[in-house]
């Protein structure tokens, strides 16, 4: 159930009810791609930096431990110990980019695992039993992610194959959450946009999907190589042909940046691999700028990664130490700047969702940017 509290312009500020609690959105989904945040993330740090959703994949999961494990363990909330929403992403997505593909039919995909190369078949039922076996809050439709390159003759079918996919997935789906012993009869489904960078095609695609009464759209096949200004022209034209009183997710975005530019466009849902990745890397953020802890001038320097801030990592330790743990390859070095950058993202999230309900958020945004464009 979506219930939208507030607009201030495009952006939109609502609630979002599930079997697993209510989500404040606009929000940033946190991802553990295989049932866990890389870098050392247990269940208790997420609640210490105000995760709200986490984000798993049915592909991983299928592949190891494999779902009918998952679930005749109870599910993935009962086996990861998250008692707050997931979304699962379908598949699809990772399909392309991992597993040495590929051939795809109407059917499906075939493709090889990227653990052991067995040889797998992916299509709209399979993802959804996969996804159904999990249990998970959210569902995400089977889709195709065309290539960024890829020109209309071969976007055009292609899309049109990703919406006779959201039939099926919606079909099955139904017939999965009647089931007796499907874990999360309440499992929500959520419709994805595709089209590359042609307006026609996204726009028409749009207008598809939104009669077919789904949970939430989702908006795809960005950030994959385009143009950021391409991307926000895409959000531009598109967002509007989605139906507002449900949720829109841009899957996969993005920098901090690009956040507050979709707020603006009417998104409510994000994930991102950045604040993890960039965290396990020593690149951390904070309102000023981005540092690369790794950096020598660190060496001597025992302020917390960002004053004030009110993450495990800053409330403890210094740039000095953590600098020193990374130098060291000590595990905790990643685990502080992963906590912090989420912690990060997730505050930047409750800051949006306090500028729209004040009906400030244009002012927040230029701040913010500005801010984050040229240091103090
Ligand atoms: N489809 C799915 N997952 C995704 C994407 C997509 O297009 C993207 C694109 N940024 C990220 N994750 N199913
Ligand atoms: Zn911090």
């Amino acid at each position: 159930m979506y219930k939208l509290l507030k607009k201030d312009g495009r952006a939109k500020r609502a609630e979002v009810t599930t079997v697993h609690g209510t989500i404040q959105t606009p929000v940033f989904m946190n991802v553990g791609t295989a049932a866990a945040i890389k870098g050392a993330v247990s269940t208790d740090d997420l609640q210490q930096i105000k995760t709200q959703v986490e984000l798993s994949n049915t592909y991983h999961l299928h592949v190891r431990p494999g779902d009918k494990l998952i679930k005749e363990l109870g599910g993935l909330h009962k086996f990861m110990v998250w008692d707050k929403p997931i979304l699962t992403d379908s598949g699809g997505f990772q399909v392309f980019s991992l597993a040495g593909l590929r051939k795809i039919k109407e059917e499906g995909v075939q493709f090889h695992s990227h653990v052991d190369g067995r040889k797998i078949f992916m299509g709209p039922e399979e993802s959804m039993q996969i996804q159904s076996n999990l249990g998970s809050t959210i569902a995400m439709a089977f889709d195709e992610c065309p290539p960024a390159l890829a020109d209309r003759n071969y976007v055009q079918p292609s899309v049109d194959r990703t919406t006779r996919w959201l039939e099926r997935c919606k079909k099955e789906m139904q017939r999965l959450n009647s089931l007796e012993d499907t874990i999360n009869k309440n499992q929500m489904l959520f419709g994805i946009n595709q089209g590359a960078i042609f307006d026609d095609i996204r726009i028409d695609h749009a207008k598809r999907i939104s009669e077919m009464d789904l949970d939430g759209y989702a908006v795809g096949g960005l950030a994959v190589g385009e143009s950021h200004e391409e991307m926000y022209h895409i959000l531009d034209v598109t967002v509007p042909h989605l139906p507002e009183d449900k949720p829109t997710y841009l899957m996969g975005v993005g920098t901090p940046a690009n956040i507050l530019e979709a707020v603006d466009r009417g998104v409510d849902f994000f994930d991102c691999v950045y604040p993890s990745r960039n965290g396990r890397h020593g690149h951390v953020y904070t309102n000023f700028c981005k540092l690369n802890l790794f950096n020598q001038k660190f060496e001597r320097d025992m302020r917390p990664i960002e004053v004030g801030c009110q993450c495990p990592a800053c409330r403890t330790y210094s740039r000095a130490y953590i600098r020193h743990l990374l130098k060291a390859k000590e595990m905790l070095g990643m685990r502080l700047c992963v906590l912090h950058n989420l912690y990060f993202y997730n505050t930047m999230m409750e800051e949006i969702r306090d500028a729209i309900d004040m009906g400030n958020y244009q002012n927040y945004k230029a701040e913010k940017l500005y801010r984050m464009e040229h240091g103090e």
